[in-house]
């Protein structure tokens, strides 16, 4: 690709600045600064076995999931980019029990950015592809010293939602609220070049992403969406579908994101206390908010994941997001069953 015709991250992001004012200084800071953030745990993850950084960190964190190494190390590289900039009032982590003030010593800004700092991390030691995931939000007014309640925004407050993901080459996927735009690292230059503008989702599709180990846990509207799906062309969709599970959901969203798919983690009677496997506030929305910028939908069965109130950092939700024909239809069913 000639130079010429090249975007890189930060022109892509001055000129929706310049003009679109779709962002301020300090928004466009805080992007490239996770960006930056991203190409140093992509660097650490693509070292493997050289890096010494697979395996168990020997800790757990307050999802009770033993951390990898590479988990805390993305954590800590997130912390450390984002303190010093002057752009943020707090950091969440899917890694951290509490919210991660700015120290004293440094000027606090206006976001909040909380984040999953390696998803899908037990991937890591077969080399199956991880990633980033962020979600932006506005600290509250007049709200100096940021705590968990300062986070517990609905996810159509975030101002930008995006993830990086770790494969054959890494990606970075943004939203500011106007479209879904990709970014390709170029390890050689070592910047990320645009090479996705207002990407979107089919509305139809043939391939969905479950855990299908789960089947007997599941509620029977989801046993009824399956059953259809795997009946094929000889039941009542009268086509067939094929399934992937990666079990990294930044992978499997990117493969939807890509070509269409619906990707489901729903609540199952595994363990009733949880109303699902994944996070809303650093999986479940800012997912959410890159599929509907994408023409697709995201819900729980029940509602729309974005208009949910959180009432804890760390709450989990059942995720159905995807093409939007058939993130309807099983919404549908759920909704008609009143599970
Ligand atoms: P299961 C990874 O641990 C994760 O949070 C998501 O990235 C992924 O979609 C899901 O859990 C996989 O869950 O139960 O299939 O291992």
């Amino acid at each position: 690709m000639p130079s010429t015709s090249r975007v890189s991250l930060t022109r892509f992001l001055i000129e929706q600045q310049r003009e679109k004012g779709h962002i301020n200084g300090d928004l466009r800071l805080l992007i490239e600064v996770v960006a930056r953030a991203c190409k140093r745990i992509s660097i650490a993850v693509g070292k493997g076995a050289l890096g010494n950084m697979l395996g168990s960190a020997g800790t757990e964190n307050v999802q009770g999931e033993v951390q990898k190494k590479l988990d805390v190390v993305s954590n800590e590289i997130l912390l450390e980019a984002n303190e010093w900039g002057g752009h943020l009032a707090a950091l969440a982590s899917e890694e951290m029990d509490d919210p991660h003030p700015i120290p004293h010593r440094y000027p606090k800004g206006e976001y909040l950015l909380v984040f999953d700092p390696l998803d899908g991390s037990s991937n890591i030691d077969v080399n199956i592809s991880v990633g980033t995931i962020f979600s932006v939000l506005r600290c509250p007014e007049g709200v100096k010293e940021p705590g968990e309640a300062a986070f517990l925004q609905p996810g159509t407050k975030q101002v930008a939602a995006g993830y990086a993901v770790y494969g054959s080459s890494t990606v970075l996927v943004l939203t500011l609220g106007d479209g879904v735009h990709t970014f390709t690292l170029d390890r050689e230059q070592g910047s990320f070049i645009l090479t996705g503008s207002n990407v979107t989702i089919p509305e139809d599709t043939s391939e969905f992403a479950i855990n299908m180990s789960n089947i007997r846990h599941w509620e029977a509207p989801m046993k009824r969406y399956i059953d259809e799906l795997l009946a094929g062309r000889t039941g009542p969709r009268g086509r067939d579908f094929n399934m992937r599970w990666v079990a990294s959901m930044v992978a499997d969203v990117h493969r939807i994101l890509t070509r269409g798919g619906i990707f489901i983690y729903p609540r199952d009677l595994k363990d009733p206390s949880k109303p699902g496997k994944l996070r809303l506030m650093y999986e479940a929305n800012p997912m959410a908010m890159i599929v509907e910028q994408a023409g697709g939908a995201a819900t729980t069965g029940l509602e729309r994941i974005l208009d949910i109130l959180p009432q804890q950092l760390h709450q989990r939700v059942p995720v159905f997001l995807g093409s939007k024909n058939e993130v309807e239809r099983v919404t549908a069913y759920h909704r008609e069953s009143g599970a």
